[in-house]
């Protein structure tokens, strides 16, 4: 599957705008058939969007349930004898679809594209009306999980474990797209460096193409043509290569044709970023050079458009990443948009690039130590069908992600349950999928608090170690003295292992304006002095090679005693602007930092 794109044979239309929408009350509209005309009743809803913040009540905000979307476009009339596919980059969890009436497919899974043939279903130069039912209730066999329940008689609640809101839609864009029967249908690129040559290992699978040929041509930036092949496995050498580096996203252009004689029946392009990735003891090398992180765990989170993609302010976001000299960013807790991804590529950005598996762990629950009532693995909770949801998502993930250069490591999860035999058992299989997807990436899980050093039986699957630490925030609150000691005793341990450590999340809640002269949580000094107490301890240990505060900006959360207002862990506000903290950060990345904006 690829994305959809413009190109000399391929055309696609974006279906962004407002659709009509209604929420499934009563769980009936499968029964009544929503689908089989207009969706009588309808309000607006704006694609791409949460849906949960464009209204002004409760009980809308925080319904699970169907969502039901319909719109109707003209086909273009040039697209006859095309094959015509829809292709969704997100539907928060799941969908099914429907083209006038009839049902095309399904996909489960919220954060990851799908796209599905529709070709018998539409006349060029008819229109077509599009139905797309939208769930958005967690389950434990869903990544991420959670649970509905009800209490004292009232009506049931979806409660789940992670610490950011579920919100829900369409959140990225709906694209109609055409392209010749005889297609490409897949590329994967690996990169290698041969002293100042550049080496493009690329291979093309192909649909309906007995008989044709393939060609491959590479063009540097500028357009010019760097080197070419035919065949659908090929190694393309290029003398004098220019490199992919943090900071410096230099990408070549691969076009990939499918020919008949002197025709080209199909084309498209992939970007391609001539970069290595390796792990050499405790180092973590790009291009042969270790890599020192920094940078954020962040969220896809606004005001009012919740986890909508909006070019707009991504840009903002990059250009706070930039100003800050942050040259990477871990995607908690899902992946992020396509977009978010070119635009990493493009810049150089390094990319720890998460699953949606977060919350596979009872004892926490919204930022909050404390047990969950359940058992996190058991038939009843996460099981086998849980794993194989988490299968499907890596495969998609791999699938998706495995030709950006930004792309340097795998999180194959966060914060799971892992100091338990249940926990091993569950994430071996899952490693061995994920290395035999992707053997050219390090891989890892990212390591919560209660699987200390010595507890953790994940840990053991991983190349790089990903902790997320509170000392001074959840443990040992307000006394940094015993938390720097605590600390820096854990970490020694973990630097006994002779891997690299990312530290993934450490982080304060703080009031932006609320100042303290002796500091005390919740103020702008009190972040201040949490995050030099921790750098004090990274410091003391070679194998800490990156830092990732948590979070890049305060987010939307579900209501608890120990959110007001959302999460306030942000070192950027939630519109983004700057807490004190971030010009401390600001001066300390430019010195750490490997590729930031000021190199
Ligand atoms: C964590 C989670 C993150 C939370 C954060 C917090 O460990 O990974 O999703 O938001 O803690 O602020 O509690």
């Amino acid at each position: 599957m690829l994305r959809p794109q413009d190109t000399a044979t391929r055309e696609r239309k974006r279906l962004d705008g407002l659709w009509d929408f209604r929420l499934d009350r009563d769980a009936a509209g499968r029964t009544e058939r929503w689908f089989a005309g207009p969706l009588a009743g309808a309000a607006k809803m704006a694609v791409p969007a949460s849906f949960n913040d464009l209204v002004a009540d409760l009980e809308t905000r925080d319904f699970f349930g169907d969502l039901w979307y319909s719109t109707t476009v003209r086909v273009p009339r040039g697209w006859s004898g095309q094959r015509v596919t829809l292709y969704v980059e997100s539907a928060t969890h799941r969908a099914t679809v429907w083209a006038n009436g009839a049902e095309v497919g399904s996909h489960e899974g919220g954060y990851l594209p799908f796209e599905l043939d529709v070709t018998d279903h539409v006349t060029p130069g008819e229109e077509v009306r599009l139905t797309i039912c939208v769930n958005n209730t967690l389950s434990f066999q869903s990544i991420p999980p959670g649970v509905i329940e009800s209490q004292f008689g009232g009506p049931p609640k979806q409660r789940y474990f992670h610490d950011f809101f579920n919100y829900a839609g369409l959140h990225r864009s709906v694209w109609l797209a055409a392209g010749p029967a005889a297609h490409i249908d897949d590329v994967t690129v690996v990169t290698d460096i041969d002293g100042t040559t550049g080496v493009v290992r690329s291979t093309v699978a192909a649909s309906g193409a007995d008989g044709l040929a393939v060609r491959q041509i590479l063009r540097d930036a500028a357009g010019a043509e760097a080197a070419r092949a035919d065949g659908a496995d090929v190694s393309l050498r290029v003398e004098d290569a220019h490199l992919w580096r943090p900071g410096a996203g230099y990408l070549y252009d691969l076009e990939l044709q499918l020919t008949d004689g002197e025709t080209v029946v199909d084309s498209y392009h992939q970007a391609v970023g001539i970069r290595t990735v390796a792990v050499d003891g405790t180092r973590f090398l790009v291009n042969g050079e270790a890599v020192y992180f920094t940078g954020f765990g962040m969220h896809e989170d606004h005001a009012i458009v919740g986890k909508q993609h909006n070019d707009a302010l991504m840009l903002r976001d990059f250009a706070n990443l930039s100003w800050i000299n942050a040259n990477s960013v871990r995607t908690s807790h899902y992946p992020y948009s396509d977009d978010f991804m070119d635009h990493a590529d493009r810049v150089g950005l390094l990319v720890i690039d998460e699953t949606p598996a977060v919350g596979l762990n009872m004892s926490i629950g919204g930022g909050l130590f404390g047990t969950q009532g359940y058992t996190t693995y058991s038939p009843d909770t996460i099981n086998d069908e849980t794993q194989a949801n988490h299968a499907a998502v890596i495969r998609e993930l791999i699938a998706r992600d495995k030709n950006r250069p930004s792309v340097v490591l795998w999180s194959l999860a966060n914060e799971p349950e892992t100091e338990t035999e249940g926990g091993e058992e569950y994430f071996r299989p899952l490693f061995e999928l994920a290395r035999e997807l992707d053997p050219t990436r390090p891989l890892g899980v990212v390591n919560m608090m209660v699987a200390t050093h010595g507890k953790c039986r994940v840990s053991q699957f991983g190349d790089v170690l990903m902790l997320n630490r509170y000392y001074g925030w959840y443990v040992f609150t307000g006394d940094l003295d015993f938390a720097e000691k605590a600390w820096t005793h854990e970490l020694s341990g973990w630097a006994s292992e002779g891997k690299p450590i990312i530290i993934t999340e450490y982080g304060a809640d703080t009031i932006p304006g609320l100042h303290q002269l002796v500091p005390q949580p919740w103020s702008e000094e009190y972040q201040q002095a949490y995050y030099a107490m921790n750098h004090r301890v990274f410091d003391r240990f070679d194998a800490v090679i990156g830092e990732h505060p948590w979070a890049y900006a305060d987010f939307a959360t579900t209501s608890g005693i120990a959110r007001v207002d959302g999460n306030k862990k942000g070192i950027f506000t939630r519109d983004r602007q700057p807490k004190q903290v971030a010009h401390a950060l600001r001066t300390r990345w430019a010195a750490k930092s490997t590729g930031h904006a000021d190199e």
